[in-house]
This record gives C-alpha cells, structure tokens and sequence, in this order.
C-alpha cells in the first residue's frame, strides 16, 4: 500500500513545474479511485491560478513515460480539433503542463510520478445524474470525444494497461482470485462468484467480434464514468472530457456501457442497500440517443445493436474486478471501509441482473434511435 504523501512531498513536486505564481495551498480534491489528487493553489501578484496536481498511480501505470505521452499527444490533438471548430481549447479539454526541465511528468526522489494539469475552473463534476439533461450532454460529449479521436493515428498509442477491458481476461483474473484465497475471503462471497462465473459465455462476445473484424477499433476513452466530465458552472454544458489515462484503441461499447453503468443506475456505485439499485430505462434512453448523435452517424449497425451489449458487459466486468479486489485484499481501487469493494461488487451484480430483465425494453429503445439515426 502506497502512504498518502505528506505536505512536503506535495510542495517539492508542484516546485518542479512551470506555474504561474508561488504555491500557497495544496489540498486533496475529487473522487477518484486511482490517482492521488489535489487542487494546487497558487499566489500570482495577488491573483490566483489553480491547477490539479496528481500523483499516478505507479503500481498501475507501470509507464508513466508512455503514459504521459500519450496524454500530451491526445491534448495536443484535441486542442487544435477544439479551436478548428471555433471551441475553447484551454476549457474544453485538458494540457498538459511541462517541468523545468521540459519533462510531461516529474519522478521524484521516492520514485513517486507527479503531473499537473490546469485546473478548470468554474466547472462541477457530477458522481450522480441529477436530470435527464446533463446526461443527455454527457452522453453528447463522449460520443464526440470518440468522433473527434476518429482520425487520430491510433498506432501511435501506447497501451497503458494491457487487457483493460479484455473482459476474458478479467475473468480468468477472478478466476485465479478465487482459486488462491489469498485473503480468506472467498467463503463469504460464494453468491457474488456463483454470479460471476454463470455468465462466463457473456465475457468473450465482444472480444470475438473484434478478432473476427466485425467489431471497428476505434480510439476511446475506456474510462467514461461520469465523474470523469467536467459541467460549466454557467451554462451547465458538459465542457471537459478528464481522466485520459485510459485513451487507448478500443470499443465504441466500452465508451457507452460504462456510462450507463454509472449515470443510468439508480443508486450509488457502493450503495450498501440494493434495493435502490437498478437500471433506470428512461437514463438508458437519453443516453442512448445521446451517445448516437455524438457519434455522428459513424456507429456501424452492428455496433448500434450491440449497444445494450456493451452497458451489460461493462457492468458484468467492473463487477467481477471489484470483486477481485475483494479477493485479493483491495490492492488496486482505494477504498475509504471495510468491505468497500463487495459493496461496490455486488451493486454492478444487482445492475446486471437488472438489466437482464429489461433487456427487450433495452433492445427496443436501441433499435428505435437507431433507426432514427441512420435514417
Ligand atoms: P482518477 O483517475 O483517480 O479518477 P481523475 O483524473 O479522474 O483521477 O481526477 C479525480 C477528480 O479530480 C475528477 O473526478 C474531478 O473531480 C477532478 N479533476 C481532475 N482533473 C481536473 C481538472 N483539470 N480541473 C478540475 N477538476 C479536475
Ligand atoms: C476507476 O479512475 P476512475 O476512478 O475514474 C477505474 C475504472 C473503473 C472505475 C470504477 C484506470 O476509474 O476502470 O471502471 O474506477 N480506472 C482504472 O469506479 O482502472
Ligand atoms: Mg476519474
């Protein structure tokens, strides 16, 4: 386990890096599961300049060289998309900014990797949907983000975590979990397994249609939680797509179901009660039709139809990972309680099983849009 690092660190980490004025406040901000982050305040001549200074998770991003440049390269690209389009590229998407010595990352002496971004300001980040409109935009902004990426030269990509959303994969990792025990924990989940390991046919569907070239790679954010949209205060648009440690070539699905499991689900990721836990069809539908019209008309047919696919087998995946985690004593998603990881396992079990039973509701609300948006 990775200790929190303490002021000291976090000042002699912002100290490398080119920023406007002196540092006057770091504090921890926003709810992520896998980077350290704070907001950076600093002093210029009395005016303040923020930015979000993050310590990466080494343990996950086993490159952070690689790392970081595909983030400098994605940023770079995106900016000049956003400004031919007459947009805001300091707002509507993240820079990154460099160290003194002309580096996108900084290693410290304790081999911790650090960044900076500028904070965006004026903007809130939503962890639940609080009207049908905002993730409408949601919706809107990651299929844009997908259409925008769509002439970027995906074979300069590096792939930070192999495997990612290689749904086989992850369930030869619970596999393994459960077989080692390292934890002692797998007598008091056999339900949560049982669960996971009945839909072992589920897992490989996407991945077949990808190998069999039926399936487009495309370039992705692979990590479309709604927390990971930044609103304008103002004009309550979904302004920044963050979070680009996951930009890598994948699915057009992975994109769509990761955030119906987030937004569209009824209760919290780590809701204890799951009786507030479900699929929310009328989130799905604004959603759905979202997602087609960022998307632009560049969705192949059969990508459209497997749309419910994708929320379902996003769900199932983050599921079986969690419970992993469980399994293996919490070594990858920071937990803030006990058994934070079986609750966060067992609500994406209940939304799965949730969505099986609405699942002729789900294709039908596909089929409707896109129709609509192939006519
Ligand atoms: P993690 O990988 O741990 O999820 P994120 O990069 O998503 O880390 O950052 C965590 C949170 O910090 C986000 O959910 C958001 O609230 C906030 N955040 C990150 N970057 C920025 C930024 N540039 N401007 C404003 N808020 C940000
Ligand atoms: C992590 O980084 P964050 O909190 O946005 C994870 C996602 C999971 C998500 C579950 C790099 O997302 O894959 O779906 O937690 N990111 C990584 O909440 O593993
Ligand atoms: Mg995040």
């Amino acid at each position: 386990m990775t200790h929190s690092p303490d002021i000291e660190n976090l000042k002699a980490a912002a100290a490398a890096f080119c920023l406007e004025g002196m540092p006057k406040e770091i504090t921890p901000y926003g709810n992520g599961h896998i980077n350290d982050t704070f907001l950076l305040v600093c002093n210029d001549n009395g005016t303040e300049k923020k930015y979000i200074l993050q310590r990466m998770n080494r343990s996950i991003f086993k490159n952070p060289a690689a790392l970081m440049e595909n983030v400098a390269n994605v940023t770079s690209y995106l900016q000049e998309e956003i400004r031919k389009s007459g947009g805001d590229p300091n707002r509507e998407t993240l820079s990154v900014i460099k160290t003194h010595t002309g580096e996108n990352y900084l290693e410290d002496s304790l081999h911790n990797f650090w960044r900076v971004f500028p904070f965006i300001d004026h903007t809130f980040c939503l962890e639940k949907v609080e009207n049908t409109g905002d993730f409408y935009d949601c919706a809107v902004a990651f299929g844009g983000f997908q259409r925008r990426l769509a002439s970027y030269p995906a074979d300069t990509l590096h792939e930070t975590i192999p495997f990612f959303h290689h749904t086989p994969s992850r369930f030869q990792d619970l596999k393994k979990a459960v077989e080692e025990d390292a934890v002692g924990r797998a007598s008091m989940v056999q339900e949560e397994i049982r669960f996971a390991l009945e839909r072992e046919a589920d897992t490989h569907v996407l991945t077949d249609l990808l190998e069999k070239g039926e399936l487009p790679l495309r370039v992705t954010h692979n990590d479309t939680k709604l927390n990971n949209i930044l609103f304008d205060d103002t004009t309550r648009k979904a302004l920044c797509i963050i979070d680009l440690d996951t930009v890598m070539p994948g699915l057009s699905l992975y994109d769509f179901g990761d955030s119906i499991r987030t937004g569209a689900n009824t209760g919290a990721e780590d809701e204890p009660d799951l009786s507030k836990v479900g699929l929310n069809l009328s989130l799905f539908e604004v959603y759905t039709k979202g997602f087609l019209t960022g998307c632009a008309g560049s969705l192949t047919p059969l990508e459209i139809r497997l749309l419910p696919m994708g929320a379902k087998l996003m769900t199932y995946e983050c599921g079986i990972r969690f419970l992993t985690d469980f399994l293996v004593g919490d070594t990858y998603f920071k937990i803030h309680r006990p058994n934070h990881n079986l609750d966060r396992a067992r609500t994406q079990f209940k939304l799965v099983a949730d969505m099986e039973k609405k699942w002729e509701d789900m294709t039908k609300i596909v089929e409707h849009h896109g129709s609509m948006s192939n006519a």
